[in-house]
């Protein structure tokens, strides 16, 4: 049978219908089955060697269109749709977006996973299946509101395996559920991502909003992702869901490894477990605890077995990341992992005196990522700044114990999400120049670079710019109610809502012009900014710098005077499928993180591989697209990191002294307060924001003010240099090659997890 011939049998005996005659939605579910199918004919990747990469976060977008790419049969299946009088990308709209992640840290799980597979490597994600997930984002008076998000239906891509494993919270036993998603690599065979469920979750017991018991841990465990912790039970859940996670993992792991006949002696030899970022940190005494009390290991063998097995990646120099958990916590959730965590701190204890290695501290916090440092074999952070600043300041007295446990490996995104299935324009364009090798290869971008003076390929990756911001303005329209004129300069900043990522500093741009075209200095080149984040709905300086954006759009928008000249609009519940819509019709990237404080980034690399010109700090990833694109074709202005490192160390960075030496610094903080803002937006907030800026400012958005508005206006300038900008876009696409997660997944088979 033929792929019509099978999708009109699946729609025939689903609704009694053939493809012609279903609506989108049903379309998408018999389309969701025919593709199942077609993975599960798909021959599973095996080895002598696993990874296992555990993470609280799996952002995996939707799955359909990357799924038909990597099976092959995207262009044949868009093809009968069509001849049946149906369009593949009405059908991929009536797909949800599972809401299993938060952002980058999220994003990147996904992307490795797809090239892990795609490199034909044995490698399963291991996570949890959040009912709700992130919330859902909805403005209401210019605010924030968090709902849930409610994005599993009866068809979905997670297929129930019937396996199920008992997890002990203390003498409290609960039993698991585990969902498998099947992640199909391009043109090659087929790994998975283990979601695990509790049996009895309750979804009935949310309310209102994202509110519900925290302490009914059997009804609540796998409802929302990262919920609330700003109380002891918020806490106690985050634990509750962390030894969960990697309990069931732990378990699955071992059982795997049985299963195929090793010894768990060789657990080395078969299994590497990648610990992504402190929240997975429990399966190393998790793993301990097993070998020891079930497998007849003693103490010494299993520490060393599981010490050979962990590697562990920081994603962040910020707290957040490096949890600290009270022991009394812990004991409450878990009492049986105490003594073997009493174990590793003594041990390092007696080794090393040094209070800042130690697991355990004088305030009987645990440190999680000290646990992965001191009982893995690899450290590595995501981007070659980064790894420095682990090596050089923040985990200074970890690497002079182990420099040979650090390395960098810099993140990659996938080229078949963030290219072929998100810019089918720019792909075709790009295989009907240079061939189609980059898809395997994606170094072959660089063949673009014979072109730089060929007047009709620079024509062609401009005017399908165009095409995707024309496709954009109408999605927007649809979506938010905003006209955006598609012949704008379009700059997007879009990425979690976060002090340190400075969207606070952006909107003192966007204020500042604003106010020179109510002054009558007009932009040649109209302006858009468009935004997307979600804020932890704990974060209240992050909901008042949404609440500042909204007030804008509304000033700005609605100003005859101004709207003709620039525009502004924050989209409402920003995710993956919005990210593919933006990115690919996006001209200037904005990437303004205070220097040191972005661990990589890797929106930065999907902007610039869809042809847009960075704007950004010597900060993260942006450090190596600037050397690999060179000082003409990026725009970097603001302090670098050492020059912020030092700020800090020396607490000498003082806001009010910028505020007051500069009249335009002044002028666009000073709006935030003023008559104008106030008549549209909520005192409260914006006056808190007004006072965090002027009395702390810990993420220095003042100290590099002043140069962000000069290299933002000479990258408007520069635009309207057409010749210029055209060549500045293929250079972007070009030189993008180096930030394929194959690559970075490449890296770390090579270095750390070494599969054959
Ligand atoms: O903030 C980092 C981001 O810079 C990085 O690109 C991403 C993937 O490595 O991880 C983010 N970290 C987190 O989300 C939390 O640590």
């Amino acid at each position: 049978m033929n792929l019509e011939q099978t999708l009109n049998e699946i729609t025939g005996k689903m609704y009694g219908k053939n493809i012609g005659a279903c609506t989108d939605a049903q379309l998408y579910n018999g389309v969701l089955q025919l593709t199942k199918e077609k993975m599960a004919e798909t021959p599973a990747i095996t080895g002598d060697k696993k990874v296992y990469y555990i993470s609280m976060e799996f952002l995996i977008g939707k799955l359909l269109s990357n799924n038909l790419i990597n099976l092959g049969v995207y262009e044949e299946l868009s093809d009968i749709l069509k001849k049946n009088g149906k369009n593949l990308a009405d059908i991929e709209e009536a797909e949800p977006e599972p809401s299993l992640g938060n952002g980058g840290l999220g994003r990147l799980a996904a992307c490795f996973l797809d090239s892990i597979a795609t490199l034909g490597l044995p490698g399963d994600g291991i996570g949890l299946n959040y009912h709700f997930g992130l919330f859902k984002q909805v403005f209401k008076d210019h605010l924030q509101n968090a709902e849930k998000n409610d994005w599993i239906q009866k068809d979905s891509w997670l297929n129930n395996t019937g396996t199920k494993f008992e997890v002990a919270f203390g003498d409290r036993k609960v039993t698991s559920v585990l969902y498998d998603i099947d992640v199909v690599g391009y043109e090659n065979g087929l790994n998975k991502l283990h979601l695990f469920d509790i049996e009895t979750v309750d979804e009935s017991l949310v309310k209102k909003g994202i509110t519900f018991d925290k302490e009914a841990i059997e009804k609540n465990l796998t409802l929302f992702l990262y919920p609330d912790d700003s109380d002891e039970a918020g806490n106690l859940l985050r634990i509750y869901q962390e030894y969960f996670m990697v309990c069931n993992g732990a378990q699955l792991i071992l059982k795997e490894v049985k299963e195929k006949g090793y010894d768990l002696h060789t657990l080395p030899e078969h299994v590497a477990i990648q610990i992504n970022d402190t929240h997975p940190t429990m399966v190393i005494p998790e793993l301990i605890r097993i070998l020891t009390t079930e497998e007849g290991f003693t103490m010494d063998e299993a520490i060393d077995v599981v010490s050979r097995t962990c590697a562990y990646t920081n994603h962040t120099i910020l707290a957040e990341a490096l949890e600290k958990w009270p022991l009394a916590y812990i004991e409450k959730v878990v009492p049986q992992l105490v003594p073997i965590i009493k174990e590793l701190s003594d041990r390092v204890a007696k080794k090393y005196k040094d209070e800042k290695v130690q697991i355990i501290d004088k305030d009987k916090r645990v440190h999680m990522a000290h646990i992965d440092i001191h009982y893995g074999y690899s450290v590595n952070g995501v981007a070659a700044i980064h790894t420095e600043i682990l090596k050089q300041s923040e985990l200074n007295h970890f690497y002079k114990i182990y420099p040979e446990k650090f390395n960098n490996k810099t993140n990659g995104i996938t080229f078949r999400r963030w290219l072929l299935s998100c810019n089918h324009e720019l792909a075709a364009f790009l295989t009907q120049t240079i061939g189609d090798g980059y898809k395997k290869d994606a170094e072959e971008l660089q063949k673009l670079l014979e072109h730089k003076d060929d007047q009709a390929v620079l024509d062609a990756i401009y005017d399908i710019k165009k095409t995707k911001k024309i496709e954009l303005v109408s999605y927007i329209k649809d979506k938010e109610g905003v006209e955006l004129n598609p012949d704008s300069i379009f700059d997007i900043q879009v990425k979690r809502l976060h002090e340190y990522k400075r969207q606070q500093m952006n909107a003192l741009y966007i204020i500042h012009k604003y106010l020179e075209i109510k002054g009558g200095k007009k932009p040649s080149t109209p302006l858009t900014f468009i935004f997307g984040a979600k804020a932890a709905p704990a974060y209240v300086i992050a909901q008042d710098i949404i609440h500042l954006l909204l007030v804008m759009s509304d000033i700005i928008n609605n100003d005859p005077e101004v709207s003709p000249y620039m525009k502004l609009v924050m989209v409402e519940n920003y995710n993956v499928s919005y990210a593919e819509k933006l990115i690919p019709a996006c001209d200037i990237s904005e990437q303004i993180s205070l220097a040191s404080k972005e661990a990589s980034g890797t929106g930065n690399m999907k902007f610039m591989l869809n042809g847009a010109v960075t704007l950004g700090t010597s900060d993260g990833a942006n450090v190596e697209i600037h050397e690999l694109v060179g000082d003409d074709n990026i725009y970097i202005f603001g302090q670098d990191s050492d020059t912020v490192i030092k700020h800090y160390e020396k607490a000498d960075y003082v806001s009010k002294d910028y505020y007051k030496k500069s009249p335009v610094i002044k002028e666009a903080v000073d709006f935030i307060v003023s008559k104008e803002a106030l008549k549209v937006g909520k005192k409260e907030n914006l006056e808190r924001l007004y006072n965090e800026l002027l009395n702390k400012d810990w993420f220095m958005t003042l100290l590099d003010l002043e140069d962000y508005i000069k290299v933002k206006d000479q990258a408007f300038a520069d635009y309207e240099d057409q010749q210029k900008w055209k060549k500045m876009m293929l250079v972007n696409i070009a030189k993008a090659g180096f930030f394929s997660s194959d690559r970075t997944i490449a890296e770390y088979n090579r270095d750390i997890w070494k599969l054959k």
